[in-house]
């Protein structure tokens, strides 16, 4: 399995690590220490020293609560960092976001994948996508994200985020997206309990089965604050842990803070594979 896009081509056949580069004041975890351009362009740098395959770049904070950002704001802190990565790192460029004219934006500012948490639902995010032709990451969420964790209810969440998925898939597939363009994401910690969390990560192979680049993002979230009761400082070991049970069923792509640390857990599951 592999991604291509027009000039690089990005081999699944082992997991592979997306490192996040939020760009908003109130990033949740590093407290928005790198919103600055020169900031982000050295913290990118750095992940792709340690490893990160892929830069995740986002603008819009999707912390439960968070609230909602203007397009100019969006398209000021994303599009300017996109164009500095793509004329100074070689690695692939994601773009986290739900808004066509920031998709748009991106993709001709360099971006390489569209990370989408809404999974193309915004107007006119589907057709942007279908024109930029290139690979989509589809989210499950229940609800939005300054609601979305007031009581989240599933009678089976495993069988309804499946549904979703695809559900977006036909339609993506129907509006002229490629199928090999397409990456699903259950969408961890967006609309879910606990419970909910761990019944999905359990599940995660049974997605994998379904024949799509599996994205995890677990990094950091509340099920591991929730479970260990730790704050966000301090959830590395959960992290690491979730990381690795994703990967150990088959997800190719692991969203994560911590990208030093993600790629020794990786080295550590190959070369287990090595003998299995
Ligand atoms: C932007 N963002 C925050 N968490 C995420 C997750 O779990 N998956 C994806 N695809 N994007 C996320």
């Amino acid at each position: 399995m592999q991604l291509d896009n027009k000039h690089k081509k990005l081999d699944l056949n082992s997991p592979k690590v997306m490192g996040i580069l939020n760009v908003t004041p109130d990033s949740f975890s590093d407290g928005g220490r790198f919103s600055h351009l020169d900031k982000a362009l050295i913290h990118a740098e750095e992940m792709v020293n340690q490893g990160a395959a892929i830069i995740d770049i986002g603008g819009e904070s999707t912390r439960p609560g968070a609230s909602d950002v203007s397009l100019d704001n969006e398209l000021e802190r994303v599009i300017p960092i996109i164009e500095k990565i793509n004329r100074n790192i070689d690695c692939w460029i994601s773009i986290d976001t739900s808004k066509a004219v920031v998709m748009k934006e991106a993709v001709n500012a360099g971006a390489d994948i569209i990370n989408d948490i809404r999974a193309l639902t915004e107007p006119g995010a589907l057709q942007v996508a279908v024109d930029a032709n290139v690979p989509v990451c589809l989210m499950h969420m229940q609800g939005a994200p300054r609601s979305m964790q007031n009581a989240p209810d599933y009678n089976d969440v495993v069988q309804q985020v499946e549904d979703f998925l695809l559900n977006r898939v036909e339609t993506c597939l129907a509006a002229g997206i490629k199928k090999n363009n397409i990456i699903l994401d259950l969408g961890f910690g967006f609309g879910k309990q606990l419970k909910h969390n761990y019944q999905l990560l359990a599940a995660t192979q049974r997605f994998v089965d379904l024949g799509y680049p599996i994205l995890t993002g677990v990094s950091r979230k509340s099920m591991f604050g929730q479970l260990l009761n730790r704050d966000v400082e301090h959830r590395l070991a959960g992290s690491l842990a979730g990381a690795l049970i994703a990967a150990q069923q088959g997800s190719q792509i692991l969203r994560v803070h911590d990208v030093a640390e993600t790629v020794d857990v990786l080295r550590v599951l190959q070369e287990v594979n090595l003998y299995r």
